[in-house]
């Protein structure tokens, strides 16, 4: 790869320059209470996992983990979608051992977790770790959405962790992931392998948190600050040209937070969020008649202009097309049903069939593309911002005849990919090596079925404090596939609170928002680690849950 001069300027920052003291110092595991899964499901999830439930929090201190200081063999896998800052994670793993024994080895598992079970890894060395530091995207190693399920699969991760003599298995994932951590650290220790299981909470989307031990997945910074630039750019040119509405699909699966972020870091004129739609059993038609009331109260104003966020998971909330995907999901689960649209319209309720015919043909199309291989709908490829384009000049035509008299011209965009492999901010880079280093220390205490924690993340970063969460800890049991299974639970946006509430803050500003124009413009991303102190610059909405 030919490394611009900012690459080669980041690789050279010194991570340790932002690494927490009790990491530096020791990091001695404390165990602290043990953590049941929420009551609901907490028996479920015990009977599941007989031997990595109800384990105790930990915390680590200033002080030696135990001796003797044996080498450490570490694997490593990334997994699931890009987040910027993952290979800073394997950076802090790396170090970690290293600074443990220097004599310690890391193997970097290919192209996510089918690398595990097919046995296919590299031995990270110090050449290799070097070219990666501070740089976005997953190429180091590649990833996959692939998940360990079938009896063989376990049976050969184990295999190979045995195999290399693995203490450690570093997961680097979302939610999804980190249930599949939870399993393999179930089968393993149930099968007497020495092999722990460690997470790290990876995503943009910002669903995977647990405050306050998991503040905020690792990415969501870098991606919400990427794509706040461009959400910035396209707010000028509104302004400018005074001619189009900007539709702006941002990506982030279910959860709102990245719409919020980048809302309350840009000021549009309207920032949709799914769980308000949800909460609200607001339909197509309402939210269709509260963008086209908007556009038409501007109108009268002089702007026939705009900017419009939209949230990708906005689709799969809304409340009749929520009934209907789940309704697909469950019939495309039996292999004789064929994903047609002949073939659902078949086997659909009559609502949900109703709700099908009355789509557009692009969105029923996107609608039966492949689940992933955990069984969610892709809803990047849905492209709802031409799907609400639309219904809205559809409205806004039916309101001529009573008086609208503007132009509605959209210029539609889907941001998402631009995000997920940037060069981390200096708080994902802070942030993510602090993870890796913790989940090493987390491997040198003999921990296992924890995901990593590094919290207190106001204070400035030496001051940050890390350990770890029981992953089943975070489990619930839901429906995916037509079956009942253990998955993380999503952190979605919190719709109430009082305004350390990100949305309710949010909402205080928006009517004003609507027709005034005040976009807030925040430019590129700074890489200056004098005037961008770490905690100074973390998310706005995660600033504002933890009181600042
Ligand atoms: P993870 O949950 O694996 O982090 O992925 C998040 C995400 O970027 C979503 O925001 C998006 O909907 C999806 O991945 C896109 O998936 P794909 O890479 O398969 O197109």
């Amino acid at each position: 790869k030919a490394h611009s001069f900012m690459e080669k300027e980041r690789m050279k920052a010194d991570c340790k320059e932002y690494l927490p003291d009790v990491l530096l110092s020791g990091g001695k595991a404390v165990r602290q209470e043990a953590v049941a899964a929420s009551p609901k499901d907490a028996e479920a999830i015990k009977r599941l996992f007989p031997n990595t439930s109800g384990i105790p929090l930990v915390e680590l201190e200033a002080g030696d983990a135990p001796s003797p200081k044996d080498p450490l063999k570490v694997g490593v896998v990334l997994s699931g979608g890009q987040a910027p800052g993952g290979h800073n994670v394997i950076a802090g793993i790396y170090d970690g051992i290293k600074a443990w024994n220097k004599d310690s080895s890391m193997y970097g598992f290919l192209d996510g977790p089918h690398g595990v079970f097919s046995g296919n890894f590299v031995v990270i060395t110090d050449a290799i770790m070097d070219g990666f530091r501070n740089t976005g995207g997953f190429d180091m190693l590649g990833s996959g959405r692939h998940k360990i399920e079938t009896q063989e699969q376990f049976e050969d991760s184990m295999l190979v962790c045995n195999a290399i003599g693995l203490d450690g298995l570093v997961i680097i994932g979302g939610d999804d992931s980190n249930t599949n951590g939870a399993v393999l650290a179930e089968y393993f220790k149930e099968n007497d392998c020495k092999t722990k299981v460690i997470g790290t909470p990876k995503t943009i989307d910002g669903d995977l948190k647990c405050p306050p031990h998991v503040p905020v997945s690792f990415g969501f910074d870098t991606a919400c600050k990427t794509f706040a630039t461009l959400v910035g750019n396209v707010a000028v040119d509104a302004l400018s040209a005074q001619k189009y509405y900007h539709l702006v699909r941002l990506m982030g699966r279910s959860a709102s937070h990245i719409a919020l972020e980048v809302a309350l870091l840009t000021h549009p004129n309207a920032c949709l969020f799914g769980e308000e739609v949800a909460e609200g059993r607001q339909s197509l038609k309402d939210i269709t008649m509260e963008l086209a009331d908007m556009i038409e109260a501007r109108s009268k104003d002089g702007k026939d202009y705009g900017v419009i966020l939209i949230p990708e998971g906005l689709i799969e909330l809304i409340p009749e097309i929520k009934a209907l995907i789940s309704e697909i999901n469950d019939k495309l689960s039996q292999p004789e049903i064929q994903p047609t649209e002949e073939a659902i319209l078949g086997v659909l309720s009559k609502e949900n069939a109703e709700c099908f015919r009355y789509l557009p043909g692009f969105i029923r199309a996107q609608l039966l593309l492949d689940r992933d291989p955990h069984g969610n709908v892709q809803v990047a490829k849905i492209e709802t911002e031409k799907l609400l384009a639309a219904t809205v000049h559809n409205e806004l035509e039916n309101r001529r005849s009573s008086g609208y008299e503007g132009t509605f011209s959209p210029q539609l965009h889907a941001f998402g990919y631009e995000g997920r492999a940037g060069m981390p901010t200096i708080f994902d880079s802070a942030y993510c090596y602090a993870l890796g280093y913790t989940a090493s220390s987390l491997l040198v205490n003999g921990c296992t079925g924890l995901i990593a924690s590094v919290k207190n993340l106001l204070a400035p970063c030496k001051e940050w404090q890390c350990g770890g969460v029981p992953i089943t800890s975070l489990c619930v049991i839901e429906r995916r596939k037509g079956k009942d299974k253990p998955v993380i639970r999503k952190a979605l946006v919190e719709m109430t609170g009082g305004l350390s509430q990100p949305f309710q803050f949010y909402k205080k500003i928006r009517d004003h928002l609507k027709i005034c124009d005040m976009y807030r413009i925040p430019g590129p991303t700074q890489f200056d680690m004098v005037n961008c102190e770490v905690s100074k610059d973390i998310p706005m909405t995660l600033q504002l849950e933890l009181g600042r």
